[in-house]
């Protein structure tokens, strides 16, 4: 694991980015502790100072609202001092009665702390965004390799710089409190705190958009958004709203079969790909410009939920993925992504292969321009606080540094107007660009004056040029003293017309691409995916269209689709464009880290506690999360030197919180596991025969989602009275837990067990 280290900036200052934050090393203890202290048991009486953050925790950098390192420390942006106080440092003797006229009297008027205390409250919700509500972020360091000087002169990508990042992930359509693995694409946007200015790259999970124009946006987003009437469904395209609109216009067709295939429902922020989609103008030190498509690739590979999986967590843990990034981050697993550049040429029609560069429906295959690597993002501190940091921070893909340049995308242009005007409304106002989050680690001399929450103290007399009275500053910049010179690109002779060039009207050859490029199993989902999203649809004319845009796609698709809806598979309008898959499309085949998988170990006062605590050592010095499952909380094997503690019950474990289970032994029913208590227990319990059924019912689950299961000492009798054959792909009961272990993380290195649920033959 890496370790935390001083920060350089792109202008090589250094930056104390996650000073006291992780030290990467397992501690041993199981992620997830609500505070840095371990609480008393009795309300503490004795005045002191608030807590410290929890050590993975870190706040945004001490620069001032303009731009200028400042000596505060972190601590000093928090509270102080041992007493409640007002706002205004008053300290108080009580806050849990109003001021009265006697005990029972009527509430005054003059109670100032009673007053500001709901007034503050009243004001507390800020407007969530109109689009990615839902989010989870931290904070990290990106180290370039220096090999994209060659194309940019941006100076953050130069050999050897690091540069302070805050990272934001999100779902799309549902509103802030919504569900982490519902169906939806996944933002991916990462604030670079360069010595040259802010670079934000506000990129997605999906390298293609639903729509070519930015104009469309709010069309798409009203179809994909719940119901206006009744408000429903919450965080899902699988609605008729959404498929009306994705049929009609059928640009969206792309993005759409990226949805519905494994993508869409992401295992962990941690394993997906980023992309910035549009296609950017690179400028070098001399001028010369390149274009290029950014990636990111994360190190612990692509991994997906099943889609039975991600229905579960949404009930049982609808945190999943904001949990599963801050205890990664906490327990030192840190995630980490290679910032990847895919180059070509800046001709002037703007196309490569073939492939229209300013389509953002259209991808150009790695097979035709590889992803080179340029730069490692290491994501290594949680924010200290969500809604100064993570709710606050706001992106912007206009804000770029000298050597990164826009191009004509329509939907990019569209994009550069929204993102500064809807923080005008979240954010209260224009200078949202000095909240501590936002603040650039660049020196500001802007001109701009006043506003709302303005919390700059400007000097000087003059802020206009040009001018005299303050000795003529701020000065202009050219190229070479740094400044941002838009690149003089020819703009064609041309007339106003509300029309697309005609490449844009290719709406089909790509997804076909992306179909054809997917291994058998990852088919599967696909067509499982469009049967119940339009199993959801309501009305029968928005299905027989949608299944003419799929019959478009590929025939075997449409016709497995409409079967499922139990409607006749129309015929393509002509020939089907011969495309050429691209393997690098397909997430499967590979092998990857297991770092910061969740193995659950399920045990009980019957298991060989040395096994347990063997595997349980193992599990966490291989960089992953172990969980031990018992009948109940507390201690196992409590009267001896070396208890086991037990970190979830039978009633409160679920299968999808874990990739792995083993079993150490077959555990007896648990006292509370009879179906008044807990209904998981419910039911024909004789085929369990003496085993728990919550494990039972356990290890179904996790054995329908293709994951890894192991056990030694009685553990077939468990497999068995879950009907779960040991000579199954994956499953595997030995003599001891280290062998069983073993092959348990040589599985988790592929995902899962593919091979338990082989593809339909005539699809593979
Ligand atoms: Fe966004 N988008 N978007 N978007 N978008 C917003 O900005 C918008 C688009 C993306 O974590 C909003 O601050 C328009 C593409 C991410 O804070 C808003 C269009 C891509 C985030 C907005 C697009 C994105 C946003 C809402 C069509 C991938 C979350 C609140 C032209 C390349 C950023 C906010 C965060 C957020 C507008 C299309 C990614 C309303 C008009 C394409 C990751 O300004």
């Amino acid at each position: 694991m890496e370790k935390s280290h001083p920060v350089k900036d792109a202008v090589g200052r250094v930056v104390d980015k996650v000073a006291g934050a992780v030290s990467g090393e397992s501690s041993g203890e199981v992620p997830g502790k609500p505070g840095s202290e371990t609480p008393s048991l009795d309300e503490p009486t004795e005045p002191r100072p608030p807590a410290a953050p929890s050590p993975d925790q870190s706040g945004p950098d001490s620069f001032s609202p303009t731009g200028q390192p400042v000596d505060v420390p972190p601590a000093a942006r928090a509270q102080g001092g041992a007493y409640l106080t007002t706002a205004q440092g008053t300290r108080l003797p009580d806050s849990d009665h109003s001021l009265k006229a006697g005990p029972r009297g009527p509430v005054l008027l003059q109670d100032h702390h009673l007053r500001e205390k709901i007034m503050h409250f009243d004001h507390e919700r800020i407007p969530e965004r109109v689009v990615h509500a839902r989010g989870a972020a931290a904070h990290g360091v990106f180290r370039a390799y220096g090999n994209a000087s060659t194309v940019t002169r941006a100076a953050f990508l130069a050999e050897v710089v690091e540069t302070p990042v805050f990272v934001r992930f999100s779902t799309v359509l549902g509103s802030r409190g919504s569900a982490d693995t519902v169906r939806d694409t996944r933002g991916f946007a990462t604030k670079f705190y360069t010595g040259e200015g802010v670079f934000d790259l506000v990129g997605n999970n999906i390298p293609v958009f639903f729509i070519q124009d930015a104009i469309k946006f709010p069309d798409v987003i009203h179809a994909a958004k719940p119901h206006p009437d009744r408000e429903i469904p919450q965080a899902q395209s699988a609605h008729d709203t959404f498929w009306d609109f994705v049929s009609l216009h059928t640009e969206a067709t792309h993005h759409t079969i990226w949805n519905m295939s494994d993508r869409g429902i992401p295992r962990s922020y941690r394993t997906m790909e980023g992309f910035g989609i549009h296609t950017f103008r690179l400028v070098d030190a001399e001028g010369a410009t390149s274009l290029v498509k950014f990636h990111w690739k994360p190190k612990a590979g692509v991994h997906s939920l099943l889609w039975e999986e991600a229905q579960l967590i949404n009930g049982t843990d609808p945190d999943f993925h904001r949990r599963d990034l801050a205890d990664a981050i906490e327990a030192g697993a840190y995630p980490q992504w290679e910032l990847g550049i895919q180059v070509f040429p800046d001709t002037p029609e703007q196309t490569f292969e073939g492939i229209d560069l300013l389509d953002p429906t259209k991808i150009v295959p790695e097979e035709l321009a590889p992803v080179q690597p340029v730069g490692l993002l290491t994501l290594n501190a949680n924010p200290a606080n969500y809604f100064a940091e993570t709710e606050q921070v706001a992106f912007h893909p206009g804000h770029l540094v000298p050597g990164i340049d826009v191009t004509d995308d329509p939907l990019l242009a569209g994009r550069l107007f929204s993102y500064l005007d809807t923080q005008l409304t979240r954010l209260g106002g224009p200078n949202f660009g000095q909240i501590p989050i936002n603040r650039t680690h660049a020196p500001v001399n802007d001109m701009l004056r006043d506003g709302l929450h303005q919390t700059a103290v400007h000097s000087g007399v003059a802020p206009y040029k040009p001018n005299s009275l303050d000795g003529g500053c701020p000065f202009f910049a050219g190229a070479a003293e740094g400044g941002y010179v838009e690149t003089p690109v020819q703009v064609p002779a041309a007339s106003k017309v509300r029309e697309a060039p005609a490449s844009f009207a290719d709406h089909f050859s790509q997804p076909r691409r992306f179909w054809l490029s997917l291994t058998p199993i990852e088919r599967e989902h696909v067509i499982a995916a469009y049967t119940f999203e339009l199993g959801k649809v309501y009305e029968q004319p928005i299905k027989e269209r949608t299944l003419r845009a799929l019959a478009e796609i590929d025939p075997y698709l449409c016709a497995q689709v409409a079967q499922g809806l139990g409607l006749p598979a129309p015929a393509p309008a002509g020939p089907l464009p011969p495309v050429e898959p691209s393997p690098a499309l397909s997430q499967l085949g590979q092998t990857w880290p297991a770092t910061g998988r969740v193995i659950g170990i399920v045990a009980d006062e019957g298991s060989d506690l040395d096994a347990v605590r063997a595997v349980r050592r193992t599990i966490l010095d291989g960089g992953m999360v172990p969980l031990v499952i018992a009948p109940s909380g507390g201690l196992l094997g409590a009267g001896g030197d070396d208890p086991v503690t037990v970190q979830r019950t039978f009633a409160t474990a679920r299968s999808v919180e874990f990739d792995a289970v083993v079993l150490a032994g077959a555990p007896a029913p648990g006292k509370d596991a009879y179906g008044a208590r807990d209904a998981k227990a419910g039911g024909d319990l004789s085929a369990a025969a003496g085993v728990d059924p919550r494990v039972v019912l356990m290890l179904g689950e996790a054995f329908r989602h293709a994951k890894p299961l192991g056990g030694w000492g009685d553990a077939e009798r468990a497999l068995a009275a879950a009907g779960i054959d040991t000579s199954a792909p994956g499953v595997l009961v030995a003599d001891g837990g280290e062998a069983v272990l073993e092959e348990v993380v040589r599985l988790l290195g592929q995902h899962r067990v593919w091979d338990r649920f082989p593809a339909a033959a005539d699809i593979a």
